[in-house]
C-alpha cells in the first residue's frame, strides 16, 4: 500500500549522515537502490540526490513488520524511512541507518526498463529511452551538476563584468546563420522559424545603448547530420560588447573559460571523481592560429584544403593535433562567414571574425560585427539574402549603433570539454538529434 507525505518531512540527505550523528533520530527519503535479504538480517541501501545510505534491519533488532515492509520493497521504489543513525565501517558514509518506520510512497513496477545501478551497462539509445532512470546514476547525474555550475561560474562572471542578462525571442522571422538549417514553422497565417541564434537580437541591443549583454538560451538548428557533436536544439551562451573589437571580445572569452575550468575543478572535484575525469586547466591565454597559416599546417599534414574553404572534418582534426587544447582560429575568409562579420580594411578578403576551438572541435564562433547601414546591406546582398527580410534589424542600424562585437559559445559543446564525453547527446537531459523527439 502506497502513502501520500502527509506529515513526512526529510530531515537530512545521504551526505550529511556520518558517524557524528550516531544515535540520532533522522528521516530520510529517496530511492531503493538495492535490498539483500540474508534471513537474519536485511540491507537495503536507499539513493537520493547525493548518494547512497545503508539501512541494516537484524530480525533480532527490528519489528517484524519492518521485516515485513522492507521485504515487499521494490527496486526504485520510493520510501521515507525513519530511523537511528548507528556507526558502520563498510557502509557508505561508515553508518548504517537501524529503521524505526517505513513509508511506501511509490512502488516501482518490475522489470525495469534499464538498471541505474550502473551494473549493467546500457546502449546510449536505450539509456536515453529511459533518461530519467539513465539520471539517477551518480556518474550521469554528475554531468548536470558539472554543467550548472558552469552556468553559476558564468552568471557571476558576467555580473562582476557588468554584462547584462537578456531574453530574446525564440519565434523569429528570419535567418541568422544560413538559411539551410531553419527549423519553418507555422505562426497563425504567416511563416515563421525557430531561431537559431539571437544575433541580431543581441546586435539591436547594442543599437539600444545596453553596452555589454549576455543571454543563455535555446538555438534551434535543422542540421541533417548525425555526429557526435551536432544537435537540433542546443544551448548557447551568447555576448555581445559595444565599443570593443574582436580582440577585446576574445579576452572576455578566454578569461570566461579559465574561470569556468577553474571552478569546475574547484567545486567538482567530487563529480569529477564520479564520472572518472582528470580535468587539466591550461596555462596564460590561448594560443591564437590564423586561418591562412591553419590552411599551411593542414596541408602539410596530408589533408587538401583550398584557401577560402571551410575547414573539413579531416581538417580540423588534424589541425586539433597540432595544438593542446583551446585555441583561436582567426582571421577567416570573409566570404564564407555571415554577413554581419567585419572584413579587414587593408585586406578585406579576410575578416575579423574568430572561432574558438578546443582539439578538434568548435566551441565558440565570434567576431566584430558591421556596424555600418551601407555595408550590412552590401553584405547581404553579396550573400543572397533580400535585406527586405531584416528591415526590423537594419532600422537599428540607422539611428546610432556603436561599434561592436561579441561571441556565441555552444555550451554543451562546452559541457564535453569539461566532463570528458565524447558524445554531446550525453551533456542534454533529454537531446534533440536527427532521430529523438521524445523523450
Ligand atoms: P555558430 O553558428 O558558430 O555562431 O554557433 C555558435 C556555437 O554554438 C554551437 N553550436 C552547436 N552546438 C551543438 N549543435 C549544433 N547544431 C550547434 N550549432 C552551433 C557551437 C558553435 O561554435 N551568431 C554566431 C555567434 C556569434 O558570432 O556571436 C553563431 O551562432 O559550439
Amino acid at each position: 500500500m502506497e502513502y501520500l507525505l502527509g506529515d513526512l518531512r526529510r530531515t537530512h540527505y545521504s551526505k550529511d549522515i556520518n558517524p557524528e550523528i550516531t544515535g540520532e533520530e533522522i528521516q530520510l527519503m529517496g530511492w531503493v537502490h538495492e535490498i539483500r535479504d540474508l534471513g537474519g538480517i536485511i540491507f537495503v541501501i536507499i539513493r537520493d540526490r547525493d548518494g547512497l545510505i545503508q539501512i541494516t534491519a537484524p530480525s533480532k533488532k527490528v519489528d517484524a513488520q519492518i521485516l515485513d515492509d522492507l521485504r515487499a520493497l521494490r527496486k526504485e521504489s520510493v520510501v521515507a524511512i525513519k530511523g537511528t543513525v548507528q556507526e558502520a565501517g563498510k557502509a557508505p558514509n561508515g553508518v548504517e541507518i537501524i529503521p524505526a518506520e517505513i513509508t511506501l510512497l511509490n512502488l516501482a513496477n518490475q522489470p525495469l526498463p534499464m538498471d541505474p545501478t550502473e551494473k549493467v551497462k546500457a546502449e546510449i539509445d536505450t539509456r536515453l529511452n529511459s533518461r530519467f532512470l539513465d539520471l539517477r546514476k551518480a556518474n550521469v547525474s554528475s554531468i548536470f551538476k558539472i554543467k550548472a555550475n558552469m552556468f553559476k561560474t558564468i552568471r557571476n562572471y558576467f555580473d562582476e563584468e557588468g554584462i547584462i542578462e537578456i531574453n530574446t525571442p525564440k519565434l523569429v522571422a528570419s535567418a541568422t546563420e544560413g538559411g539551410t538549417e531553419l527549423f519553418p514553422i507555422t505562426y497563425f497565417e504567416k511563416e515563421a522559424f525557430l531561431g537559431q541564434s539571437p544575433q541580431l537580437y543581441k546586435q539591436m541591443m547594442m543599437g539600444a545603448g545596453f553596452d555589454k549583454v549576455f543571454e543563455i538560451g535555446q538555438i534551434f538548428r535543422a542540421e541533417e547530420h548525425d555526429t557526435l557533436r551536432h544537435l537540433n536544439e542546443a544551448v548557447s551562451i551568447d555576448m555581445e560588447a559595444s565599443f570593443m573589437d574582436d580582440v577585446d571580445v576574445m579576452n572576455i572569452l578566454d578569461n570566461m573559460i579559465t574561470r569556468i575550468l577553474q571552478s569546475t575543478k574547484e567545486n567538482c572535484a567530487e563529480e569529477l571523481e564520479k564520472i572518472g575525469f582528470e580535468l587539466d586547466i591550461p596555462e596564460g591565454p590561448f594560443p591564437e592560429v590564423k586561418y591562412d597559416d591553419a590552411v599551411d599546417i593542414i596541408n602539410s599534414k596530408g589533408v587538401d584544403m583550398e584557401w577560402g574553404e571551410d575547414l573539413s572534418r579531416e581538417a580540423e582534426k588534424v589541425l586539433g593535433d597540432t595544438q593542446e587544447g583551446f585555441y583561436f582560429l582567426t582571421d577567416w575568409p570573409s566570404a564564407i562567414k555571415p554577413f554581419y562579420v567585419m572584413p579587414y580594411e587593408d585586406r578585406p578578403e579576410i575578416s575579423h571574425a574568430f572561432d574558438l576551438m578546443y582539439k578538434n572541435l568548435e566551441i565558440s564562433s565570434g567576431a566584430t560585427r558591421v556596424h555600418q547601414y551601407d555595408v550590412l546591406v552590401k553584405q547581404m546582398i553579396e550573400r543572397d539574402l533580400n535585406p527586405d527580410g531584416f528591415g526590423a534589424y537594419l532600422k537599428a542600424f540607422e539611428y546610432g549603433m556603436p561599434p561592436h562585437a561579441g561571441w556565441g559559445v555552444g555550451a554543451d559543446r562546452l559541457a564535453m570539454v569539461l566532463t570528458g564525453v565524447e558524445n554531446i547527446r550525453e551533456t542534454v537531459l533529454f537531446p534533440r538529434d536527427r532521430h529523438r523527439l521524445t523523450p
